[in-house]
Parts: C-alpha cells; sequence; structure tokens
C-alpha cells in the first residue's frame, strides 16, 4: 500500500471510528490514536524521510489535509455527543418545582452578632438601662467636636473618616451619640446605644472597615471608677457566663479623662498567643472612662453639678471570643455554613 493509500485509509478508519463514540472522553482518547503524538498520521510523517521533495510536498500536504479533516471531525462529534447529552437529560430528569421539601428547614436564624446585641440588651435592661439610638450619618460636632476632639487634633487620626460629599460622615464609634444623649434625657439617666459604624481601615483578622459597637453612658450625681468596673465586670461575666481575667490599663481618649482600655485575656488562644490578640495574649475590649467636663458642657450640663462614666465595647470583637472565631470577616461574609453554626 502506498503511502498516500495508507493517509486515506486512516481517514477512513478515523471517520468510522470516531462517529460512532457518545462520550467526550472516549473521543478525546480515540482521537489520539489518529492525530496524537502517537497517533498513526504521525507515525507516516516520521517515514517521509526516504522520499523525494516533490513527494514529500504531495504528502505533506495531505498529511495537513487529513489532520484538518480528523480536527474538525472531532469538533462535530463533540456536539453531537453534548446535544445527545442534553437531550437525554431533559426526557429522562424531571424536576418537580411543587413537590414538598422531605425535611423543611426553612427557617432562619439570627446573626451572632444581633444574638449577642439582644443578650446585652437585656443584661443592660435589668440594671435599670434604656435602649438609644443614633444615625450612622453624623455632623462632625457629634462625632468628633463635641466630644473634645478640636479640629487639628491628633486623636482624629486614631479614626480614619469616611466623608459624604455633603460635609457629613459616617460615624467612627457610637459615641456620637453621647453629645445627643445628654441633650435629649433629663440626667440622671443610664443609657446603652448598640449600632453600627465604619473606618477607614486596613482590614485584616480582627480589623474590619464596618463593625459593630455598644456605647453604655451612664450620667448622674457622684458616679465613680467604682461604679464603672463593676457594671464592666457584670456584664463580661453575664456574657461569657464564667469569670473571664481582665487588665484595666491607662487609655488616651478625648473624651473621658481618666480613661481606660480594659482588655480581656484572648478566649480563642487561652492567652497563648494568636493572630486574633496579635500573638500577645490580650484583646482590647471595652475602653471606657469618666466623661470629661467639657463633654458634658457641650451637652448643656454643668460639670459641677454631674459626673458620668462611658464605655464602648467593640461587638464584633466580643462574639469573636465567645464563640472562638479566629476571623472578622466571617462575620460580615454572609457564609451560610458559618451563620448556620448559630442557629437557635
Ligand atoms: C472607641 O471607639 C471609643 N469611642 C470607645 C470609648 C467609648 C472610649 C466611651 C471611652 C468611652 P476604640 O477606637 O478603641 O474606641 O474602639 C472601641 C472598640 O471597638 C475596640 O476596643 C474594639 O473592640 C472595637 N474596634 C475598633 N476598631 C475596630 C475594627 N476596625 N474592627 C472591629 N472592631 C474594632
Amino acid at each position: 500500500m502506498s503511502l498516500v493509500e495508507e493517509i486515506e485509509a486512516i481517514y477512513k478508519e478515523a471517520v468510522s471510528e470516531l462517529s460512532k463514540l457518545n462520550s467526550e472522553d472516549e473521543l478525546d482518547n480515540k482521537k489520539n490514536l489518529f492525530v496524537g503524538k502517537k497517533g498513526k498520521l504521525t507515525q507516516i510523517l516520521k517515514t517521509m524521510g526516504s522520499l523525494t521533495v516533490e513527494e514529500r510536498k504531495t504528502l505533506g500536504k495531505l498529511a495537513n489535509e487529513t489532520q484538518e479533516k480528523i480536527d474538525s471531525l472531532v469538533a462535530s462529534q463533540r456536539i453531537k455527543i453534548k446535544d445527545f447529552f442534553y437531550e437525554n437529560t431533559l426526557k429522562n430528569e424531571f424536576f418537580d418545582v411543587l413537590r414538598p421539601i422531605a425535611e423543611p428547614n426553612l427557617n432562619g436564624t439570627l446573626h451572632p452578632l444581633t444574638q449577642i446585641q439582644h443578650e446585652i440588651e437585656a443584661i443592660f435592661t435589668s440594671m435599670g438601662f434604656s435602649i438609644m439610638d443614633g444615625p450612622e450619618v453624623e455632623t462632625d460636632y457629634n462625632n468628633f467636636e463635641a466630644l473634645n476632639f478640636k479640629a487639628d487634633h491628633p486623636a482624629r487620626d486614631t479614626q480614619d473618616t469616611f466623608y459624604t460629599t455633603d460635609g457629613k460622615l459616617l460615624r467612627t464609634h457610637t459615641s456620637a451619640i453621647q453629645v445627643r444623649a445628654l441633650r435629649n434625657l433629663k440626667p440622671p439617666f443610664r443609657i446603652i446605644a448598640p449600632g453600627r459604624v465604619f473606618r477607614y481601615e486596613e482590614v485584616d483578622a480582627s480589623h474590619e472597615t464596618t463593625f459593630y459597637q455598644v456605647e453604655g453612658m451612664v450620667v448622674g450625681k457622684d458616679i465613680s471608677i467604682a461604679n464603672l468596673i463593676y457594671t464592666m465586670e457584670t456584664l463580661l461575666s453575664e456574657i461569657f457566663q464564667k469569670k473571664v481575667k481582665t487588665r484595666l490599663r491607662p487609655g488616651y481618649f478625648p473624651f473621658v479623662e481618666p480613661g481606660f482600655e480594659l482588655d480581656i485575656q484572648c478566649l480563642v488562644c487561652g492567652g497563648k498567643g494568636c493572630s486574633v490578640c496579635k500573638h500577645s495574649g490580650w484583646l482590647e475590649l471595652l475602653p471606657c472612662g469618666l466623661v470629661h467636663p467639657n463633654v458634658l458642657e457641650a451637652g448643656g450640663l454643668d460639670s459641677k453639678d454631674w459626673t458620668g462614666f462611658a464605655f464602648g465595647l467593640g461587638l464584633d470583637r466580643l462574639v469573636m471570643m465567645r464563640y472562638g472565631i479566629h476571623d472578622i470577616r466571617y462575620l460580615h461574609s454572609g457564609n451560610l455554613r458559618f451563620l448556620k453554626q448559630f442557629q437557635s
């Protein structure tokens, strides 16, 4: 048989073999028998060395054309296989949209942040606090100025701010509620104000750009640090249902004097150090302090007559500690597998 006849025979065989296949895997394997590296057509081309230049030209052309014909045969067979698969699926599969679900589990669930927020609200209302709400879009005055952050105060840089085009801002902390409370409520009063806050921050395992805080404020006569510490300890032991290790260190916030940072020993790693506590074993959870006289005055009260304490609890970090969540980003991920763990 001449080489030309052999090539024609290979093509005939390819047509008969490939056109009866009905799976893409088989098609790919069989195709390689003809045009792959070790395929029959390639083997023939390897024997062309002994031919004259003229013969090689003719044969090379024929081999190329045959290769193209086999490639297009493979492509059209692939379409046929796919069409067959879809037709078959349509014929044999039936989806009954009205069929009742075997085990209905259509209950939604409250987000862990909301669950803990509700618990905190219950703890504080049982201690005589009322719950206050404030806007997320705030004035510079309520968020900074009235809280003793004067313009150009360096502490403004600790809370990188998103500004709106009409000169307002997204509140960077729930402390923005403090002056609203002082103005609108008649002292003495005790309030908490849970809410969402925003900061232009780099996101990592313990920092989000959007997170939740619970502000607390107590205003009355002769309020002391002892009142503040007692309230904080009651809150934490109620939330964790066990004694947790805390430490109080001086903290600077322009709107409290003195100011403190109440840290909690990291419950994710037990104080050994992990990415959540930045390997320190402690997590900043509850900054607090006695209300600065300038804030009382900005709220229209005489600071000689009135005193108070305030705190700002980071709700996301509290949820993380309570459930041992190692990355804050899970909380806002909308990941159903994560959220289902908190189904009550
Ligand atoms: C404040 O926001 C003050 N307003 C708190 C305060 C209130 C102090 C009343 C004194 C009196 P700070 O920036 O540290 O402080 O944030 C408070 C808490 O919010 C932190 O302890 C932390 O738990 C949480 N927090 C802060 N930044 C982030 C962030 N980027 N992502 C998640 N949680 C955060």
